[in-house]
């Protein structure tokens, strides 16, 4: 059978009749066969969400409709939540209890969605004239939507929960290696009642439907997560028309451990920071920043936890970490790591691909490195930690901010007044203090510096899918008299 994709209410074959094999990185076997669309499905999902929204009065649903489509979808998705997780799980090759949290995570998404388009919007202004001046939100219009593959659901629901919320129809690709829950999410848009045209599907590849998508200028927004070097061609496509962009972008950010904290606790987060998800998280801590007194100890710690990670397929309960995501991200990760050797820095633990079938690799932590070297600067995007040392605060900082991302970071530290002092001058828009990782729905997510533009989730995402219109009302009814009447 082969998966389809959703363009204008109906679930349709690519016109050039590709097709394209899934893998579960886990065994490298097919577990799928999906459509493989191109530019003219593209243009076809384009021209679909154009008409809905210019003439099939979507924008003009009314707000409490749109909310009972959400909640409608969330509560389909939690009724469905194995299945989703299982989706994710062979698809990814992420653990099933990662997978079973994403699908919780965007069940949330999808709420707290729901709940937002209801409550006030806009703002009114006492102006020096006998006028009333008010903003209001409007919908973009198309908005066009690429998403990776680390979090096949969740980077879906970031992206279609704000837009659909806030009135805007959308043609949304998923990444080509990972589509199949986003296949079945668009089947719940379908059974809910999303009418026609609204909610888009486009499967295939970044070169075809995704540049496609960001150049087209149908298309009133453009949001995108993946890597920097692709983010910068969809800023590039999207200059045609001066498309809204937001971007979320890669990473390399830095977890800052000082020496006062309790070392298990801080060793335990350090862990979970750069090994979640098997390293291919945009936020993940994949620089760990060690103040010179607890560096050797901390790091026999470390190595010792890392080495006790079970990697393994996502369906085996004892499986802590899953496979890479391919085997050309496997080989780009391994190829990261002997550049580090190469370097000169130092192997604590790791290095190799583990020796079964599926893309494994072992968890990584390099020391004794040097700021300069391409795997301090560069995101790997897998389970690799770099260590580096620092002395003192200022170090810390200077070493934290001193790559070209600014996606997330962290401070470690039993001095609160210290932690704040760090955190304000990070350069980055994700920050924990004595945490790594946990973010919610309601706040904004997003980088400074190269790690992207704009914000997702919270207000701010809701904002980023809506135009703002000031209104003026003149309370007068009376000419204006700038001109002379004769
Ligand atoms: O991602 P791409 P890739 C980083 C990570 C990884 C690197 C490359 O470092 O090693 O990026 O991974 C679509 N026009 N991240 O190549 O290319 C593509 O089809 C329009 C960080 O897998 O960014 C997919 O849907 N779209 C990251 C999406 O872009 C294009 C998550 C992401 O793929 C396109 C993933 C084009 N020209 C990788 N080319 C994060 N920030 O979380 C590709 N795409």
């Amino acid at each position: 059978m082969i998966e389809k994709m959703y363009i204008d209410g109906e679930w349709v074959l690519a016109e050039s009749g590709e097709t394209r094999e899934i893998l579960n990185p886990a065994t490298e076997k097919v577990i799928a066969t999906v459509t493989e669309g191109a530019e003219p499905d593209a243009f076809k999902a384009i021209t679909a969400a154009r008409r809905a929204f210019d003439h099939d009065g979507w924008s003009e649903v009314a707000a409490l409709e749109r909310a009972r489509l959400l909640y409608a979808v969330a509560n389909k998705l939690e009724e469905r939540a194995e299945e989703f997780a299982e989706l994710d799980m062979l698809d990814n090759g992420k653990p099933l209890r990662e997978a079973q949290f994403d699908v919780s995570d965007a069940v949330g998404c999808f709420r707290y969605y729901a709940g937002i388009v209801s409550k006030p919007q806009g703002q009114t202004y006492n102006v020096p004239d006998a006028m009333q001046a008010m903003v209001v939100r409007e919908p973009i219009g198309v908005c066009g939507q690429i998403t990776p593959w680390n979090y096949p659901l969740l980077m879906a629901v970031w992206k279609l929960a704000p837009a659909l919320a806030a009135g805007n129809t959308v043609v949304f690709k998923p990444s080509e290696i990972t589509p199949l829950s986003a296949i079945k999410l668009f089947a719940i848009f379908e059974e809910v009642g999303f009418p026609k045209g609204v909610c888009n599907l486009v499967l295939g590849a970044g070169p075809t439907v995704g540049q496609t998508i960001a150049a087209s200028h149908e298309v009133d927004k453009i949001a995108f997560t993946g890597g920097t070097v692709t983010g910068r061609k969809i800023m590039e496509a999207a200059t045609g028309n001066l498309k809204k962009i937001s971007l979320e972008l890669g990473g390399k950010s830095p977890n800052i451990v000082f020496d006062d904290v309790d070392l298990e606790t801080a060793v335990d987060w350090a862990l979970f920071a750069i090994f979640a998800n098997q390293g291919q998280v945009c936020s993940a801590g994949s620089r760990l920043l060690l103040q010179e007194s607890i560096h050797d100890r901390f790091v026999e710690l470390l190595v010792d936890r890392a080495q006790k990670i079970e990697v393994g397929p996502g369906n085996e309960p004892n499986s802590e970490m899953g496979p890479l995501i391919s085997e050309a991200h496997m080989n780009k990760v391994l190829k990261y790591i002997q550049i580090g050797l190469a370097e000169g820095a130092t192997l604590a633990c790791g290095g190799k691909r583990i020796n079964r079938k599926g893309y494994f690799v072992e968890p990584t932590i390099f020391t004794n490195t040097h700021p300069e070297m391409q795997i301090v600067q560069e995101e790997i995007f897998g389970p690799v930690l770099v260590v580096q040392k620092f002395k003192d605060e200022g170090e810390a900082v200077r070493l934290a901010n001193n790559t070209i991302y600014g996606l997330a970071g962290a401070v470690f530290t039993k001095d609160g007044a210290r932690a704040q002092r760090i955190i304000r001058k990070l350069r980055a828009g994700i920050t924990w203090i004595n945490a790594y990782h946990p973010t919610y729905n309601e706040a904004p997510w997003g980088g400074y510096k190269q790690s992207g533009i704009g914000r997702e989730l919270g207000t701010f995402g809701y904002e980023a899918y809506t135009e703002v219109k000031q209104i003026n009302i003149n309370l007068l009814d009376e000419p204006v008299g700038w001109f002379k009447r004769e």
